[in-house]
């Protein structure tokens, strides 16, 4: 069965168009307006093995924040619808990622319960065009939207386009190990039986 999910989300603020395969190569088209996140979405899909399309048109004449956490909103939107039943997948994924001095650890849980933890900290306030206070915001907004217990532990790290990297390539292992599908598994992995 196919794993792949679109949404298109319209509000005043921003116009979003999103295609995800949870089973691709790494494959990606991005175009959100801010350069930096663009890189980061690309080394999303590029590490997590994901085929990801993501066309956002946002209010960046007001600042970065509605676009990028509308992103996350429906990038969490068709991570979720993708996933379908859950069934046969791993559930729980985690990695260690080393970038340079960096070194950040990101731990997924696909439960059907939002929870976001992390302890990341910025040297600057901004990367490139992108607010690094956003990083945070889109990833609580992926937790909730998809509906997933994500961990960021912050074990080292000093430059802050390391940090946010080394943060979105973790997210995309964890991702891709939890999203996998275990032929040893049946149904939902979960003792309560749905998650
Ligand atoms: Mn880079």
């Amino acid at each position: 069965m196919d794993r792949i999910a679109e949404v298109t989300r319209v509000t005043k603020e921003t116009d979003i168009y999103i295609k995800i395969n949870l089973d691709g190569s790494g494959k990606s088209k991005i175009k959100t307006g801010i350069g930096f996140f663009d890189h980061m979405l690309e080394g999303f899909a590029k590490h997590g093995l994901f085929d990801l399309e993501v066309k956002v048109k946002g209010d960046l004449n007001v600042d970065c924040h509605h676009t990028i956490e509308d992103t996350g909103i429906v990038l969490g939107e068709v991570i979720r619808r993708a996933l379908g039943d859950k069934s046969g997948i791993k559930r729980y994924g985690n990695f260690l990622l080393p970038m340079d001095e960096t070194l950040v650890m990101c731990g997924v849980d696909l439960s059907g319960r939002p929870y976001y933890v992390s302890d990341l900290k910025f040297t600057n306030d901004r990367t490139g065009e992108m607010d690094n206070c956003m990083v945070d915001e889109f990833f609580y907004a992926i937790s909730y939207s998809a509906m997933m217990n994500l961990h960021f532990v912050q074990m080292r790290g000093v430059n802050d386009h390391h940090i946010i990297e080394a943060t979105f390539k973790a997210f995309a292992k964890a991702l891709d190990m939890a999203t996998t599908v275990d032929q040893r598994i049946n149904g939902v992995l979960s003792t309560k039986g749905t998650i």
